[in-house]
């Protein structure tokens, strides 16, 4: 980055700050990851510079030949790992990703959508109320049984009485395998679309790690950066089961791309996706893959060994959803202190959360990223013990209800976390470890 340097020090400074942070933190946030330095490359190259609004051959501007190919690329390789026959890789991240699945079906204002409550997993484009598509589309959130698992009974239920016309499925905190074949069922008795979003889990999926909902569902969409390992970007695919109902799907999604919400594609954001596709395709990343999973179920062990309360019990994916309550600790208080730990993870809402999203009561982490740096299953141990006395320090400190007192506990508590010795101390010992397994 020697031009950078020169040009403009203090961005350069602030990229090496954030390489360094990386390199010396247990990366457990379980939608990031380490994408490769191929990949890194292809997003710095001149494909940035060009303008392509359309598609492969039928373009509004001149000079698109190589953007054509780098398009068609990516679309063939994205058909082939997922086995469908209709990609579209031009949505620049997976809320606009969804939001065309919804544009391309429904109609404004009426259409109905159905997807999990975020604050029991689902994601903010699955139907929340302030999200576009909760606001520009009728919508309906289902939850979650008492033992944080789907609920079929119940969905189907709500499915028969809203007669929504897209049921989403794939979620962004829910630590275990989905079923899509049962969605599917559900789908089918009430005539609506289903919709997968795997974004959390498309690279165990396209690994074997996790079950495809290819053969079930009529769309799959997912963001490019999370398992699947790529640049942030996103496929909206069309299964052969979806193109049966409606031939014109594809088109339709197309459109709902560009003029729908979007202008040119990012070039250099394509062709890094068919990279990262190149990438998925190899056995190396099937042998990743599973190794996420294997981190994770001893990662899940331990921490319950130790006396955590994991939301449905454990894990069979990649992540692990912690409900603090019974340690009498807040989830942004936690957080906070195993940032300064070293240990980087957000706090999220649990089942039946009593708190608010910006103070919710667990916190989320997965294992993508640290199994990208080569950990594996008997490192978990360490990781587990970091977690446990990191967060002992904050055991059992009250989080005041009261909107005024949590605000001077919370101005105080972010004060004085960065100063706890056995805190700073673990952060130590982490960075120690962590800089000896190698960042692409
Ligand atoms: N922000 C992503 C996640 O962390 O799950 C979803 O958009």
């Amino acid at each position: 980055m020697n031009n950078l340097k020169k040009i403009d020090p203090d961005i350069y400074d602030l990229v090496k700050a954030e390489e360094k942070r990386q390199k010396e933190v247990l990366e457990m946030i379980p939608s990031e990851n380490y994408t490769s330095t191929a990949v890194l490359e292809t997003l710095g190259t001149v494909l940035n510079n060009k303008y392509s609004e359309g598609y492969p051959k039928k373009r509004y501007y001149q000079g698109n030949a190589v953007a054509d190919s780098v398009e068609i690329l990516a679309q063939e390789r994205a058909q082939k790992l997922f086995g469908v026959p209709y990609v579209n890789v031009q949505a620049l991240s997976g809320s606009v990703m969804n939001l065309a699945v919804y544009l391309a079906l429904l109609e404004p204002f009426k259409g109905k959508i159905m997807g999990l409550s975020l604050q029991f997993g689902g994601h903010l484009t699955h139907g929340y109320p302030a999200s576009a598509s909760g606001k520009f589309f009728q919508s309906v959130q289902y939850t979650l049984d008492e033992n944080a698992r789907l609920d079929f009974d119940a969905i189907e239920k709500m499915a028969m009485k809203e007669r929504p016309d897209i049921i989403v499925c794939g979620f962004t905190a829910y630590p275990r395998i989905i079923d899509f074949a049962k969605f599917a069922k559900i789908a089918e008795k009430v005539g609506a679309y289903l919709l997968a979003d795997i974004s959390h889990i498309s690279g165990l999926v396209v690994a074997g790690a996790h079950p495809s909902p290819v053969p079930h569902v009529d769309i799959v969409t997912t963001t490019t950066h999370k398992t699947l390992r790529g640049p942030r970007g996103a496929l909206i695919m069309v299964t052969e089961k979806g193109l049966k109902k409606d031939p014109d799907l594809g088109k339709k999604i197309d459109t709902a791309i560009i003029p729908g919400l979007q202008g040119g594609p990012h070039d250099n954001q394509t062709a890094a996706i068919a990279v990262c596709l190149l990438e998925a395709a190899k056995p190396s990343f099937k042998k990743y893959s599973h190794q996420i999973v294997s981190n994770s179920k001893a990662l899940a062990k331990e921490l319950n060994d130790y006396g955590f309360d994991l939301v449905s019990g454990g894990s069979d994916n990649h992540l692990i959803l912690i409900d603090l309550k019974n340690k009498n600790v807040n989830g942004a208080v936690a957080a906070l202190a195993l940032e300064v730990a070293g240990i980087v993870l957000n706090k999220n809402g649990v089942p039946n959360d009593p708190m608010p999203p910006f103070y919710p009561s667990g916190i989320r982490l997965g294992t993508p990223a640290i199994t990208t740096r080569g950990l594996k299953e008997k490192d978990m141990k360490k990781v587990a013990k970091w977690i446990k006395a990191a967060l002992d320090e904050v055991t059992d400190l009250p989080f005041p209800k009261d909107k005024e007192e949590r605000s001077a506990f919370w101005k105080k508590f972010k004060s004085d976390v960065v100063k706890n010795k056995k805190l700073v101390q673990i952060g130590q010992e982490v960075k120690t470890f962590m800089v000896k397994f190698p960042m692409p």
